[in-house]
């Protein structure tokens, strides 16, 4: 039987899903959902779906599936709307902005037995499985330093340089704390600080509501394992620099890896070249283990309480940069 696919956005991800489903003979896409119903139907036309808003989409009875790969802040509304009419649900991360509210859709999509699934395709690409095969070598990890920064100038006045749209950073760009959530496990403690600047360069509250032009965020994560690590996270014109850095001192080792390039130091001043696999046809391998689970496979490389505990340790990390305060992870939120 072929799985009926209607998928709420026409961006870089979106595009991608419509593609895997298209090339995968277990699913069809039915339905698309945008902003501007001409330009989703010119998106949706090679792959003969439908356009319409995306509060029809989720209430077709001829549609299995739906996959929410739209902007951040219209994630939780729209998954919500998607398990409330029992359809098997996609979510590209986060679930939600809201914490509370990602919980209230995980718990109902339980209590239905219905599919949800939140991607987290940072952990398929090759800089993770590169880590992971390199870790045993590191011995047991007590520093992390993992810094992703973006130069941009000028800043685009787009949903991704939105508070309101993108969400506090640590939360719309989940996967720099799920990374080291899986690789390391949990976190009791989060100290956050964050700068936000107009596109003039004037400082701005983390409650701005329109575009900013630059952004920092930096956070001090204490593992349970004893693990310190450093989660910087920036974009905009007040960076100076385009850079991705994973560091991982251990008592054995120390591994790095930026952008495509890896090496191991060991003892004794040995060190190795580690190879980097590609960050591309990621989405293509979420979306064929999507339709594996729909047809009853129990392997998940990611499952949502996984990503919900992610991000209660992102949203943690908001509260902290909003009173510059370290924050427990086991006291309640505020
Ligand atoms: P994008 O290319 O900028 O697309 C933005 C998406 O949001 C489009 O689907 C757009 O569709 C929709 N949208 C609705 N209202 C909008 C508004 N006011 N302004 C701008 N766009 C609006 O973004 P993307 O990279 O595809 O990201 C989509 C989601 O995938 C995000 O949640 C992101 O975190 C997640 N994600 C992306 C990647 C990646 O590699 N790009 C990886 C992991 C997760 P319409 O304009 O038709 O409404
Ligand atoms: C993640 N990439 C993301 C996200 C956005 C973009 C909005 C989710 C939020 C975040 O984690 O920051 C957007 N990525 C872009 C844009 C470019 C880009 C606009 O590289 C412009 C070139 N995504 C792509 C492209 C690749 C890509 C072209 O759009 C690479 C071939 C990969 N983006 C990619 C991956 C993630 C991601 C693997 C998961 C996050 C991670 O690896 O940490």
């Amino acid at each position: 039987m072929t799985i009926r696919v209607g998928l709420v956005g026409t961006g870089y991800a979106a595009r991608a899903r419509a593609e895997a489903l298209a090339a995968d003979s277990r699913s069809q896409l039915v339905a698309v959902a945008g902003r501007d119903r001409e330009r989703a139907a010119a998106f949706g036309q090679p792959y003969g779906a439908e356009a319409m808003p995306w509060l029809e989409l989720v209430q077709r009875q001829d549609i299995d599936l739906v996959v929410v790969a739209t902007m951040n802040c219209d994630h939780g509304p729209v998954a919500h709307a998607a398990v409330t009419q029992k359809k098997a649900v996609v979510v590209e991360y986060p679930l939600a902005l809201d914490l509370q509210e990602a919980q209230a859709i995980a718990d109902l999509a339980q209590r239905q037995g219905t599919f949800l699934h939140v991607e987290h395709i940072e952990l398929l690409s090759g800089i993770h499985q590169t880590i992971q095969e390199a870790l045993p070598e590191v011995g047991t990890p007590f520093y992390l330093r993992y810094i992703s920064t973006v130069a941009k100038q000028p800043a685009p006045q787009r949903w991704n340089y939105s508070l309101a749209q993108f969400g506090f950073p640590l939360v719309g760009a989940l996967s720099r704390i799920h990374r080291p959530i899986n690789l390391f496990g949990p976190v009791d403690e989060v100290f956050c600080g964050s700068r936000v600047w107009s596109s003039e360069g004037k400082p701005l509250s983390l409650d701005h509501s329109g575009f900013f032009g630059s952004i920092l965020c930096t956070a001090q994560l204490r593992f349970t394992s004893g693990l310190l690590a450093e989660v910087v996270y920036g974009k905009g014109q007040a960076l100076w620099d385009t850079q991705r850095q994973f560091e991982l001192q251990g008592a054995q080792g120390r591994l790095q890896v930026a952008s495509s390039h890896g090496e191991l130091r060991l003892a004794d001043g040995v060190t190795r070249e580690l190879t980097v696999g590609s960050r591309r046809g990621l989405f293509a391998r979420d979306t064929a283990m999507v339709l594996d689970a729909l047809e009853g496979s129990s392997d998940r490389y990611v499952t949502v309480e996984e990503s919900l505990y992610s991000l209660r340790v992102a949203d943690a990390a908001r509260r902290s940069a909003a009173v510059g305060q370290p924050i427990s992870l086991s006291s309640p939120p505020t």
